[in-house]
């Protein structure tokens, strides 16, 4: 079972919201109007029909008008044009509103009499000389529920009728009927030929199936059965919906020419290398360069050699070179040399590719959309890129060994210190010919003083370069750390700023063709 208007409305209503920005303007345009319109017909309730007599100048409308009516209520006559304005002739109380909207202010009242809830549209010939009638035909067209098509044997196959109004008409056979008029004027095996080939006519025209009555307001012929269906049209109430469906339809097939694909979504390989662009545009390797040095630097200075110690403090500490913040700080500039002209360019292929990848299956404008949707925070990515790293948090701080570890440097200095102090002062005691006076302590045979200055000195350098190597491994762990804690951070600008929007994109194509297909039934 088809879902009801209100459904289709809503889905079109939803479908114009995704296309307005997407798609051609045009169709999403009209696809609104028919929104709008359906919105304001069937709030005026669909008790009345509206039926409009439409036709080539000279047909009868306005004498057919008058046959159903049983009343001269308007001029049909032999000068052309005869009608300038829409008139309506309502059956029964009530379409004050309706005929407002559809702004016909020349109104007659007719009994009810069965076709209560009628309200019948004479309108001006669509082909006329006068280019305003043209106008008010079309007006009156887009808005009534049933339109009468009244033509005539000599002008029935007209092309302008064909070609202008039944042909782009295809997809609203149930919303219309034809009247051969003025059959009275043909025998009556004429006007079966005649009728045949109108609908042979009409099928060609995409309108198979559309009746095809023939009458004559002259004698009358035919009008009680035109009566007779409009009097079950209008008594079942249907016309305003079968109308509406038939707008729904065709604008939702008008906007849905580049539904029908399916997207891939964004391949794993693709991603991959996105992030992997972007980290470099990021300096992230630059980064864990930083952290790396920067913990064998502090290592060095807190648990190195003390005597070439201050060589090391000349150096700069990396991580504070290159503006890292203490604390993770999104809103703080890094000092990083920014991306190169290669990187950036690196980010912005494989953006694309990625997007190229994600819409392959999807009609035209599709892929152009979604490689819109990753490009366009291109701009801002080395800003978002920056802070993103400025506020990524790095493993810093100081292991507790390093103190017990520069503390023990420092007492094998002072060892050393001691040694060299007591050589001193036994080569003062040697200069004063004292030296055999105070006896030298020994240590395996050599005297304490040497043992003393040379072993502080030594043990001093065999710890550094120890240190130094566990400080080295440290560094690289905390380097890998700080890899995947900027990766994490740089994955959300990838996110942010690609991926969602290349996602929602898609989405969007998704529920914008869904919506169609219901809005289509
Ligand atoms: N013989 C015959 N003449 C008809 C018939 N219907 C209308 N006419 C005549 O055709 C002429 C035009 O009729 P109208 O009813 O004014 O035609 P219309 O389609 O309203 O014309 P416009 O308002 O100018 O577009 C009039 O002279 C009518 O008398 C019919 O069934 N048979
Ligand atoms: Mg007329």
């Amino acid at each position: 079972m088809s879902p009801p208007l209100d459904r289709r409305l809503t889905a079109l209503a939803e479908a114009v919201e995704l296309a307005e920005t997407r798609l051609d303007a045009a169709p999403a345009a009209r696809a609104r109007a028919v929104v709008e319109r359906a919105g304001r017909r069937l709030g005026l309730g669909v008790e009345e029909t509206v039926v409009a007599l439409a036709g080539p100048t000279g047909a009868g409308k306005s004498s057919l008008f008058n046959a159903l009516a049983g009343d001269e209520l308007v001029t049909a006559g032999r000068r052309r044009p005869t009608t300038a304005t829409a008139t309506a002739a309502v059956w029964g109380d009530g379409a004050g509103p309706l005929l407002d909207w559809l702004e016909v202010p020349r109104r007659h009242r007719l009994a009810g009499d069965g076709l209560s809830g009628l309200v019948l549209l004479d309108l001006p010939d669509f082909d006329s000389v006068e280019a305003a009638h043209r106008l008010e035909v079309d007006r009156v067209l887009a808005l009534a529920d049933l339109v009468v098509w009244i033509v005539d044997p000599q002008k029935y196959a007209d092309a302008s009728l064909h070609e202008h109004y039944l042909r782009p008409l295809a997809g609203y056979r149930d919303t219309m009927l034809v009247v051969l008029n003025q059959a009275d004027l043909l025998a009556a095996d004429a006007v079966a030929a005649a009728r045949d080939d109108l609908s042979r006519i009409l099928r060609e025209d995409g309108l198979d199936g559309v009746s095809v009555l023939a009458a004559s307001a002259t004698d009358g012929g035919g009008v009680g059965a035109l009566r007779d269906t409009l009097r079950k049209r209008v008594a079942a109430r249907e016309a305003a919906v079968v109308r509406l469906r038939a707008d729904v339809e065709a604008a939702a097939r008008d906007l849905g020419t580049s539904c029908g694909g399916k997207a891939k979504g964004v391949d794993k390989a693709d991603r991959t290398r996105l992030l992997g662009a972007l980290e470099e545009a990021a300096g992230v390797p630059a980064v864990v360069r930083a952290v790396e040095r920067g913990h064998r630097r502090a290592g060095s200075l807190a648990t190195g050699w003390p005597l070439v110690r201050w060589a090391k403090r000349m150096r700069p500490d990396p991580l504070r070179r290159l503006h890292l913040p203490e604390r993770p700080d999104a809103a703080q500039r890094t000092s990083l040399p920014g991306a190169t002209g290669v990187q950036r360019a690196e980010v912005s292929a494989a953006s694309r590719a990625l997007a190229a990848r994600a819409s392959e299956g999807l009609a035209e404008p599709w892929p152009a959309l979604v490689r819109r949707a990753a490009t366009r925070g291109e701009e801002d990515l080395p800003e978002r890129l920056d802070r993103a790293v400025a506020g990524t948090e790095l493993p810093r701080g100081r292991p507790p060994w390093w103190s017990v570890f520069g503390l023990l440097q420092r007492a094998l200095v002072v060892v050393a210190l001691a040694g060299a102090l007591w050589l001193v002062a036994l080569a003062g005691l040697g200069y004063l010919q004292l030296r055999d006076a105070v006896p030298t302590p020994e240590l395996e045979g050599f005297p304490l003083p040497t043992v003393l200055l040379l072993g502080g000195l030594l043990a001093g350098l065999l710890l550094a370069v120890l240190t130094q190597w566990v400080n080295g491994i440290a560094g690289r762990r905390r380097g890998r750390r700080a890899a995947k804690a900027l990766r994490s951070s740089v994955e959300t600008v990838a996110r942010d700023g690609i991926l969602a929007p290349v996602d929602d994109e898609l989405a969007a194509h998704d529920r914008l063709c869904a919506a169609l297909a219901e809005a289509r039934g």
